[in-house]
């Protein structure tokens, strides 16, 4: 029988769990109260002495002998592994050099990523508390890959992004009150596997099962059957990828043409209505968007767009738009769109009702949020004004000092010297990798702390290896699960890595500035001072406040929710003038004065349609869904066993419709090779209907591996969709991330098969005595 002494308690972002080491693999028990765990934990088991871990410090051999600017920086490049006490000197030296020499401005510190969970260990937070702290500032990055297009328009036109998305409808109210959800993008558990931080229980499979055994009726818009698990009993309409627009403005249309969208709810609570209304109807352009006008679009039938418009007043409707849609060219469009129709409905600030975007795309929300606050890393100020949208980052690099537009204001990219980036992995996350590499030859020096050898590591000159999160202490909780758990170390570090924290600290100190950034504290110091503000908060509402070492012998303690009561949006719709929405007019701003003042002509004065500035020609006739991943986060343990264990022939996996498989000769099993005009990669075959015809989907997370096979661009290997995805803002407001959908062939892949090798350390050889 297994020892449960040994067993630690952690978490992750995809779920808290307890583990115990043996010396070589981990045994994983999911949380006791978490019924529907995420076997993505699985992936841990045997992460944690992997060879991809990285081991050493390593500095690039090219930049050791040639300095700064040493040239591009190919991804099979030799490193040399170096001591502590060598690498970091070499580190802060060049920190201080380009600072002097070009300013904090010149450090490009964005570093956008997820990495690990823990409150205190989390990369970003000690990465920006070091620039602002030893350098006195960087140039950041704002918004997110999730949610960039949202963020930016929701606040304009609705209200605040958490107050609208997390304090809005619950999964408590769906199940007492609501009758139908128009779900856009659907509701995959894949996603609401996922919380920053981390959940205790996994809740989403169980109230949407329960809610449909009341008879909540669940329609799914999706390219993708799978979008809602099989106990929401979904009703499927496949539709274009791209085209909800089209669906939400016919919808809208049979509201106003048959007048039967609520006038009352509109008039007391909207701003800008009529702009859309004559838009809708056709009168400045003579195109009325009728739901024929919508189904020639998206390919679902004049008919059923009618009739859910129908039935949505004559019933508690709720709609939902997933971060997916907006992951797209015009993606602030159906966030926008599906506010309006919600408030043509009448129904937002309904119990159950309305619209909640994002609902079920993490799982955050449709929870009740917490009453205290969680510990947070105080990360200092940053002296340096200059920002980027987060996925402008091959842009910036690629072009300082060239202006752009982004919400309401004309930015100029700075002149980036040094990238500093620790817990992301943009060969992952951004669009266009071919661009990317271009981007990253440019700065003088980059410095990457990874755990693992990714691209982005092997993208840098100098790599920190950093500890995994069952390496180290620390403290998890998210801000709709209501627990904290003590994330006690289960595996002594790998090689010679170390906390990212004391990576940041010993660089302080070379920098002359340890005091300020450690605050004379060691981690467990920190970590009790960071527990301290939740324990007073909990005290302050008379909650079991334990100091910290109750707290951290227990392993978890209890945090209290705030009311289910519908949140801003509620108290909006009971009293519009007495408590407005922070918008310009105080009301839901269906029509926005300042947007169409912006005079862009990729977002207008209210929500519209825009066909797509890329589409399906006779080289390129499929559309590629890059979602994503069910069997990890992101890029995160790709090589661990529940990742691998849905490869292809050693592959990520690509869904296809069989007649389009059929007609290219595909057949499940088959290694593919995925190609546009940016780039290509291969993919083992799933033949399948739970995609629509004209549609593949490609999830992201596979780690990028090139071969140069003789063409334009190298060939990934290992199937990674954003060799082949766009990089392009969404409009001009937002500059949000296209990665979610491209257009591309497929073909059965006739050469010899390459090796994987994304998951070895790249060539290195020891600098010890050096
Ligand atoms: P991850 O794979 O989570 O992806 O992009 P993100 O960069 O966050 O990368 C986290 C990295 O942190 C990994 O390399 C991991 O090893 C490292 N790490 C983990 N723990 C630690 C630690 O303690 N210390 C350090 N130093 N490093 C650590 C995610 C982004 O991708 C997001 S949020 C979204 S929503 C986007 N989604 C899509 C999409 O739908 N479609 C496309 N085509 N592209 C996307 N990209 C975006």
């Amino acid at each position: 029988m297994t020892d449960r002494r040994a067993y630690v308690t952690h978490t992750a972002h995809w779920g808290a769990f307890s583990a115990a080491w043996d010396g070589d693999q981990l045994d994983v028990v999911p949380h006791p109260a978490d019924r529907e765990p995420s076997p993505i934990l699985g992936n841990f088991r045997n992460a944690l002495r992997h060879p991809a871990r990285i081991l050493r410090p390593a500095v690039r051999r090219s930049w050791l002998e040639r300095g700064p600017a040493s040239g591009p920086r190919p991804l099979d490049d030799e490193f040399v592994e170096m001591d502590w006490d060598k690498v970091l000197p070499l580190a802060a030296g060049e920190l201080s050099r380009v600072c002097s020499e070009h300013g904090p401005e010149a450090v490009y510190g964005g570093s956008y990523g997820w990495a690990s969970a823990g409150r205190f260990h989390h990369a970003l937070s000690q990465v920006h508390r070091f620039l602002n702290v030893a350098l006195g500032g960087f140039v950041r990055s704002v918004h997110s890959y999730s949610a960039g297009a949202s963020s930016v328009i929701l606040p304009r036109v609705m209200g605040q992004f958490e107050s609208v998305t997390r304090r809005n409808v619950t999964w408590e109210q769906i199940g007492q009150h609501t009758d139908m959800v128009v779900a856009f993008g659907g509701m995959a558990v894949k996603n609401s596997m996922i919380a920053a931080g981390g959940v205790t229980t996994h809740i989403e499979r169980g109230a949407m099962g329960r809610a449909s055994g009341r008879g909540v009726a669940f329609h799914l818009f999706s390219p993708l059957r799978d979008d809602f698990p099989h106990e929401a009993r979904a009703i499927w309409h496949p539709v274009r990828p791209g085209t909800d627009v089209a669906v939400m403005l016919g919808m809208a249309h049979t509201l106003l043409s048959e007048n039967l969208y609520d006038r009352n709810f509109i008039e007391r609570c909207c701003e800008g209505a009529e702009q859309l209304f004559a838009y809708v109807l056709g009168h400045a352009d003579g195109t009325a968007r009728t739901p024929a006008w919508a189904a020639e679009i998206s390919g679902v039938p004049a008919d059923t767009i009618a009739a859910l418009a129908r039935k949505m007043v004559d019933s508690r409707s709720l709609i939902t738009v997933s971060h997916s849609m907006q992951r797209a060219r015009y993606g602030e469009q159906p966030v926008w769109m599906a506010m309006a129709l919600a408030a043509m409905v009448g129904q937002i600030g309904l119990p159950g009702g309305g619209y909640n975007y994002s609902l079920g795309a993490m799982g955050h929300t449709g929870r009740r949020i917490n009453a205290v606050p969680l510990p947070t890393l105080p990360q200092g100020r940053n002296g340096v004004d200059n920002f980027i949208p987060c996925a402008r980052v091959s842009d910036m690099l690629l072009s300082p000092g060239q202006e752009y537009d982004f919400d309401g204001k004309r930015m100029t990219y700075p002149s980036i010297r040094l990238v500093y980036w620790a817990g992301g992995n943009p060969f992952h996350h951004h669009q266009d990798i071919n661009r990317l590499r271009r981007a990253f030859a440019a700065p003088e020096t980059i410095v990457v702390h990874d755990n693992v050898w990714t691209a982005m590591a092997r993208s840098a000159d100098i790599v920190f290896p950093a500890t995994m999160t069952l390496e180290r202490d620390d403290i998890g909780a998210a801000g709709t699960d209501p627990r904290l758990i003590a994330m006690r170390a289960a595996v002594p570090p790998a090689g010679q890595a170390r906390d990212d924290h004391d990576i940041f600290a010993d660089m302080a100190d070379a920098l002359g500035k340890r005091d300020l950034f450690t605050e004379g504290r060691q981690s467990h110091e920190w970590l009790e001072h960071l527990y301290e503000s939740t324990r007073q908060a909990l005290q302050a509402r008379g909650w079991a406040a334990p100091g910290f070492q109750e707290f951290w012998e227990r392993g978890e303690i209890e945090l209290p929710s705030e009311p289910d009561d519908g949140g801003v949006l509620r108290v909006f719709r009971a009293d519009p003038a007495g408590h407005p929405m922070p918008t310009p007019s105080g009301r839901l701003e269906i029509g926005s004065a300042a947007i169409a003042g912006f005079a862009y002509d990729d977002c207008l004065g209210h929500p519209a349609w825009f066909a797509p500035d890329e589409r399906p020609t006779s080289r390129h006739p499929l559309v590629v869904v890059a979602n994503q991943p069910a069997t990890r986060l992101h890029s995160q343990l790709d090589f661990g066993d529940y990742s691998q264990s849905a490869k292809i022939r050693g592959r990520e996996a690509l869904r296809i419709h069989p007649e389009d498989a059929a007609a290219r000769g595909i057949r499940t099993g088959d290694v593919v090779k995925v190609f546009n005009d940016r780039g290509a990669c291969l993919a083992g075959a799933l033949v399948t209907d739970a995609v629509m015809q004209g549609v593949v989907n490609l999830p992201t997370g596979a780690w990028y591996d090139p071969v140069e096979v003789g063409e334009e661009h190298p060939l990934c290997v290992n199937g990674n969709p954003n060799v082949l995805t766009r990089d392009i803002g969404t409009s001009k407001l937002a500059q949000g991330c296209c990665g979610q959908i491209t257009v591309a062939d497929v073909a059965v892949w006739k050469g010899q098969l390459p090796e994987i090798r994304a998951y070895d350390p790249p060539p290195l050889v020891s600098g010890r005595a050096g």
